[in-house]
C-alpha cells in the first residue's frame, strides 16, 4: 500500500530526479504518482493548498505534511532506507555530491528559463537573456566534461542523478543543440546513466 503521494509530471527534470531515487531505493510500492499540471500563468489552486509556490515535485506524507522542493524530498526518501548509499555520510565526498546536485539542478533552472525565453514571439525575446543562458549551459557542460574522472571515481549517488536528469532534459528539450557532438565524453557518461534500470524507468518521453 502506498503511503506517499507525489505530484508528478512526465517532463519535469526535478520530478525525474525524485523518481530516480524512488527506483534506486526500491520505494516504488510506497509512492503513488498523481499527474499535476503547473502552468505559470494559470495557478493550480489545489496544489497551492499544499505548496504555496505551486511547484512540482511536491510530496504528500501520510500525516498530511507536504514536502518540497526536490532537494528536501530526495533527502527524505533517502532517510526511509536504512542501508541507502546515495548520500556520502560526511567529509569532502558529501560536499562534492551536494555540489554536483546543485549544478544539475541549476542547469535545469537555466534550461527552463532559456526555453521560456526562446518560445516567446520573436519581438518579445530578450537576446541578452538567450545569450546568457547559452553561455551558462556551455560553461556547465565544459565543467562536467572536465570532471568526468571525478564523477566516475565517486560512488553513484545524488550528484550523478541530478546531473543525469539535467542532461536528459537537455537532450529532450534542446535536441537541436546537438551538445553530444561537442562534449563526447559527457555524452558517453550520460548514455551510461540512461542505461541504469532506474533511469530507464523514469526516462522523459521525447518532447
Ligand atoms: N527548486 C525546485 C524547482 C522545481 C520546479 O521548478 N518545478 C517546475 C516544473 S519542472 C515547476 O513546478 N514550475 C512551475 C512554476 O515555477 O510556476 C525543485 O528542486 O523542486
Amino acid at each position: 500500500m502506498s503511503d506517499l503521494v507525489l505530484h508528478w509530471s512526465p517532463l519535469s527534470p526535478f520530478v525525474r530526479k525524485v523518481m530516480c531515487l524512488v527506483h534506486e531505493l526500491g520505494l516504488t510500492p510506497r509512492v503513488s504518482c498523481v499527474r499535476t499540471r503547473v502552468a505559470r500563468q494559470e495557478p493550480n489552486l489545489a496544489l497551492m493548498a499544499l505548496n504555496p509556490l505551486i511547484r512540482i515535485p511536491t510530496l504528500e506524507l501520510a500525516d498530511g505534511t507536504a514536502l518540497y522542493d526536490s532537494v528536501v524530498i530526495c533527502e527524505y526518501l533517502d532517510s526511509l532506507v536504512s542501508d541507502a548509499t546515495l548520500y556520502p555520510a560526511a567529509g569532502p565526498a558529501r560536499w562534492q555530491a551536494l555540489r554536483w546536485q546543485a549544478l544539475g539542478d541549476g542547469l535545469c533552472d537555466t534550461l527552463i528559463l532559456w526555453r521560456h525565453e526562446r518560445d516567446r514571439p520573436p519581438e518579445q525575446r530578450q537576446e541578452a537573456m538567450l545569450r546568457a543562458s547559452a553561455l551558462k549551459v556551455e560553461a556547465s557542460l565544459a565543467l562536467l566534461e572536465r570532471e568526468l574522472e571525478a564523477l566516475d571515481g565517486a560512488a553513484f549517488g545524488i550528484g550523478h542523478i541530478a546531473i543525469g536528469c539535467a542532461l536528459g532534459y537537455l537532450a529532450v528539450r534542446f535536441a537541436d543543440l546537438n551538445w553530444q557532438a561537442d562534449w563526447p565524453g559527457l555524452a558517453q557518461w550520460h548514455a551510461a546513466f540512461e542505461s541504469r534500470p532506474a533511469s530507464h524507468a523514469t526516462a522523459p518521453p521525447s518532447a
